[in-house]
């Protein structure tokens, strides 16, 4: 830090250099995030409520207001009405929450989560910071979770089973209605992992997986409005089936404005829920599922042209998520990424694996494969 402030222009110049090193959502070139431009009002009330703190929510009423209601409105497309939650920083939180609360729930010496091997890595964070084994449950051809290998796993030190809608990798469903019937004849905590489907799969146009509180055993749902949500980073959403379990992440807050605190946060932005709420209402239902058929038309335009190309595709695409190979994956991937087409390589599976979010546009998608064609 300097010892005399710097004006205003040579700040703004600064920052102004930084940000053009940043990558532009709107070029269309970012193939590998699950985050995306946010929605202009959902910018709008990111601004209007920057100042405020959820930590402290009895002096901003207005933004608990809105968390709680971004919460019930996901109750409510999650067919939990009585569920409860709290926005957030990511999928990451949201998570650490679900099996944290699991985990206290219970009073096992050694405990143990039954994962599907495709989970996200947030997982690996978690089971380190709560000392709870992972242990992991195969897939099956299509790299869902396999049910029997899931239930094969299970022990008296079992706390909790998890299960993705939408893997972050390969972007499938896990069979979440099996899963919960194996959760339910155990009596098994089961979390449900839907930090990018939770905002996908419910405005299908047809055929939905069932992944959400309909099923019987779902205890918890993560679903981030920071992803399809179209809400500025930092926006996670966590959703309990009932208040009961919200009792196992209370903290006494003596000298605040609220007695306790359920979230791991302390001081948090209310700006994040304000934002969610902001694109929930902006668009609706029929808005979402604009933005859903517009990415699944890309998606489809996008794997079809993979396979055009003689390439094969890892996976058929469920959500909006295209994995595929070439006989040399990975060099193909870091020969797209050094042209500026930024794609992921998936050591594991041995693929490129693109996102298409919403600021991923068919002319974006064309640009694409006639690039991948020239590097065939
Ligand atoms: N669960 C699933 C299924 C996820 O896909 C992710 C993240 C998480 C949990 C964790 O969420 P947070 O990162 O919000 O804590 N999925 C993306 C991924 O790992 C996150 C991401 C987004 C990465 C944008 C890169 C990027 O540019 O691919």
């Amino acid at each position: 830090m300097q010892l005399k402030g710097r004006s205003r222009k040579q700040i703004l110049e600064e920052l102004e250099r930084a940000n053009a090193k940043n990558q532009r959502y709107e070029e269309g070139k970012i193939f590998c995030s699950m985050c995306t431009k946010p929605h202009k009002l959902a910018i709008k009330a990111y601004n209007m409520f920057l100042c405020s703190n959820l930590g402290d929510s009895g002096l901003f009423e207005g933004s608990a207001q809105l968390e709680t209601d971004v919460i019930n409105q996901l109750a409510t497309l999650l067919h939990g009405p009585g569920a409860v939650g709290a926005i957030v920083s990511g999928g990451t939180e949201a998570n650490l929450m679900a099996l944290l609360a699991a985990r206290n729930k219970t009073n096992i010496a050694e405990p143990e989560v039954i994962l599907p091997s495709s989970v996200h890595f947030s997982f690996v964070k978690i089971c380190n910071l709560l000392k709870v084994k992972p242990v992991y449950a195969e897939l099956d051809s299509n790299f869902r979770a396999d049910p029997s290998s899931v239930e094969k796993h299970i022990s008296k030190r079992t706390i909790a089973l998890v299960a993705t809608a939408g893997t972050a990798e390969l972007g499938v469903v896990d069979p979440i209605d099996k899963l919960s019937e194996i959760a339910q004849k155990h009596a098994v905590y089961f979390h449900v992992d839907a930090a990018l489907g939770g905002l996908f799969i419910p405005f299908l146009p047809s055929t939905k997986p069932q992944f959400d509180f309909s099923l019987p055993a779902v205890a918890s749902i993560t679903v981030d409005p920071h992803k399809m949500g179209m809400a500025p980073i930092p926006a996670g959403g966590i959703l309990f089936r009932g208040p009961q379990m919200l009792e196992y992440l209370k903290t006494e807050t003596p000298y605040l404005t609220n007695r306790y605190q359920y979230t791991l946060v302390g001081t948090r932005t209310g700006a994040s829920a304000a934002s969610a709420w902001a694109v929930l209402n902006a668009l609706g239902i029929e808005g979402f599922r604009k933005v859903v058929k517009s990415c699944i038309r890309t998606t489809k335009v996008l794997s079809q042209g993979i396979t055009d190309a003689g390439l094969s595709l890892a996976v058929e695409p469920t959500l909006n998520i295209v994995a595929f190979r070439s006989t040399a994956t990975k060099k193909l991937a870091e020969r797209l990424w050094s042209q500026g087409w930024y794609v992921s390589y998936v050591p594991r599976y041995d693929c490129i694996r693109m996102v298409v979010m919403p600021h991923v546009k068919q002319c974006h998608v064309i640009a694409f494969l006639r690039k991948l064609r020239e590097n065939l």
